[in-house]
């Protein structure tokens, strides 16, 4: 195809072995052209798929997409993490030989971009000049359009990232095929998808989706299962599915800064674009650096543990975003944003969109309005319960666009770290927050976090399972390694970060209501650990670390009955005592599991053992 070498000349793409991939690719998926992307062709792109019915305008400079009705997911099953050595085998990575999974995802694109657009999106996953910059380069060839202009609001993408390489050979390689998605729909006989990502060779083949983590492959792919997988063999980092955020004490003069893993749909997002509760408005304030993804590597200047957020955007869940939850979620895709809505409600007429939970009832008036298929909500039957928009329903906005983003999220290095916590979905057992002080424990209760599945993957929401470190379905590398590498890279920072388990999701046993108000009302608890950490307060301690006390957690204006708050701060010691036999069977699965992490799981149901009930 001579229009590739055009399309190199008249985009600047010298890299030769980005040419090479190019090429390689453009043979075996028979697209009909390649055409290489900056961000700068934004606004041109915006246009085209306008005109080709892809997106939909939404009022202002933002847009409307929706996906297919069996495309709204990630896949846990059809995802696998591919390499030459079968010691790469774990528990959750869904390892497989890449001797077998090279040819076949091969023979699934061969053919499959025929009449289509290749496009090439070189991006970045890091600030500019981070010192892991060597993992962050990467090349994206999709044939979707909508997925470019993802890339683009969710990565930095453009030709001067692969340009000018120490090692121009040392970037991500990742192929992304849409397949024939209609025909998936209906009927095809055997799921056709596969998400791959082969780490040894740091390529990435999805073939069958145009949504999300399945198609935007910098983000998940490349961002975490790639990374977490260099930063163990380079020994050099770890990659974590981590929100990262500040918060400043205005009065104090000082940021504290927290990473932290919550599964997917559960609260990462909403803790990042925190706004304070009115009462402590004025002293603290909360500073976005990321929502999704951290990188955290021991930086060699000052000794410490430090976390950057690899990704330039957000892709967050539309389900239950409003002024009163997250007003921060709602002003980062307001008027001229550039943001992308996928799969919610949406009204051609009007330009307008909804999902469930951004007005108490959806719109009166239903003329105009379509659900997340695109059928008229007008022709429901009377009384249909069935909701307007996918729950896995999401924007898409750059990082610019957060109104709390910090004014150094661009920072090289990241921020230095003074607090890790795990957290999830968990309508039981777990208290508002109890905290963790030695490391090997720390690691302990990543790798112990239990908590309910959510719609962020198809066909296990609810379903109350383990979720290291809310990784689960991002491993590429075996569990045991895996806490071995935690050990190593956190136990060599010269200050240790304290840890949390933290839980804002417990439930009333009879009506289901959530004990704790949730959303702004979580940076109490952080506050407390700050002030653990920082020796001003000492907490209680029981078996499973140290809980606050009433008086320590500055509880004005929180909306919760004494009764609720008294559960949220207490242990139920007959129920964890339970809890560990499960958390045995559960870490018993994975090979080489460092003998400091059984120590830890000894040492708590030691303590659990002689306590008090
Ligand atoms: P991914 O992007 O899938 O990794 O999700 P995430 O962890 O960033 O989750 P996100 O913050 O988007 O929240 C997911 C859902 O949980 C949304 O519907 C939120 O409204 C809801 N949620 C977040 N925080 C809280 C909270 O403190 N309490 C309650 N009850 N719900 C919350
Ligand atoms: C998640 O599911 O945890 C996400 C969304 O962050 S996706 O990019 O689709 O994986
Ligand atoms: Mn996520």
């Amino acid at each position: 195809m001579a229009d590739i070498e055009t399309a190199f000349e008249h985009s600047g793409l010298g890299n030769p072995h980005v040419r090479e991939f190019v090429r390689h690719w453009a043979g075996i998926t028979g697209a009909a052209r390649v055409e290489v992307v900056s961000a700068a062709d934004d606004g041109r792109l915006i246009e085209e798929a306008l005109a080709a019915g892809e997106i939909f305008p939404a009022g202002e400079g933002r847009y409307y997409s929706r996906s297919y009705p069996k495309d709204t997911a990630r896949s846990e099953e059809r995802t696998i993490v591919a390499t030459s050595n079968p010691a790469d085998k774990g528990v959750y990575d869904n390892w497989r030989p890449s001797s077998e999974m090279k040819p076949l995802l091969e023979r699934q694109m061969s053919g499959a971009s025929a009449g289509k657009t290749m496009y090439v999106v070189p991006y970045l996953m890091a600030p500019p000049g981070s010192p892991l910059h060597a993992y962050a380069v990467g090349v994206e060839l999709t044939d979707s359009r909508p997925v470019v202009l993802h890339m683009i609001r969710m990565a930095r993408v453009g030709v001067e990232h692969v340009e000018g390489l120490e090692d121009p050979s040392m970037f991500v390689r990742a192929v992304h095929v849409t397949g024939d998605l209609p025909a998936m729909q209906h009927g095809t006989p055997d799921d056709q998808r596969y998400f791959v990502t082969v780490a040894d060779e740091r390529t990435i083949l999805h073939y069958g989706s145009s949504y999300g983590g399945n198609a935007l492959l910098g983000k998940i792919a490349h961002g975490l299962r790639q990374a977490a997988y260099d930063g163990y063999a380079s020994g050099k980092f770890l990659g974590e599915q981590f929100m990262l955020i500040g918060i400043e004490d205005r009065v104090a003069g000082r940021t504290w800064h927290i990473c932290g893993g919550f599964p997917s749909a559960s609260g990462k997002t909403n803790l990042a674009m925190m706004l304070p509760p009115d009462a402590l408005g004025d002293r603290y304030r909360v500073f976005f650096y990321g929502d999704d993804i951290a990188w955290l590597w021991v930086n060699p200047d000052d000794g410490r543990l430090y976390g950057l957020n690899p990704e330039f955007g957000v892709f967050g869940v539309a389900k239950d975003t409003n002024e009163k939850t997250n007003p921060t979620a709602l002003e980062s895709v307001g008027p001229g944003t550039g943001a992308i809505f996928t799969n919610v409600a949406y009204n051609p007429d009007t330009q307008e969109v909804w999902w469930e939970g951004r007005t108490p009832e959806p719109p009166a008036d239903v003329a105009g309005w379509l659900d997340w298929k695109g059928e008229p909500i007008a022709d429901r039957p009377e009384g249909s319960t069935e909701p307007w928009s996918h729950p896995n329903s999401r924007f898409t906005t750059t990082l610019a666009n957060v109104p709390n983003i910090a004014p150094d999220y661009e920072s090289p290095a990241g921020v230095p770290i003074d607090g890790i916590i795990f957290g999830g979905r968990t309508r039981d057992r777990e208290p508002l927050i109890r905290a963790i002080t030695d490391l090997a424990e720390g690691v302990y209760d990543g790798l112990t976090l239990g908590a309910e599945a959510t719609f962020a993957a198809e066909g296990v929401d609810g379903q109350l399972r383990y979720d290291p470190m809310s990784m689960r379905p991002f491993m590429s590398y075996p569990e045991g390694p895996y806490a071995a590498q935690w050990l190593s890279i956190v136990g060599a920072a010269s200050e240790q970060p304290i840890f949390a388990h933290v839980n804002w999701f417990q439930r009333d046993p009879e009506d289901g209501h959530f004990l704790w108000p949730g959303y702004r009302e979580n940076l109490r608890p952080l506050l407390w650990l700050m002030r653990l950490k920082d020796g001003t307060v000492t907490g209680r301690s029981t078996p499973v670390g140290i809980l606050p006390t009433e008086e320590e957690l500055d509880l004005e204006g929180v909306d919760i009955t004494p009764a609720d708050l008294e559960t949220v701060l207490s242990i139920d010691v007959e129920r964890w005592r339970q809890e560990m036999g499960f958390r045995q069977a559960h870490l018993e699965q994975f090979d080489g599991l460092p003998e400091a992490i059984w120590a830890a799981h000894r040492r708590v149901a030691a303590a659990l053992e002689s306590a008090d009930v």
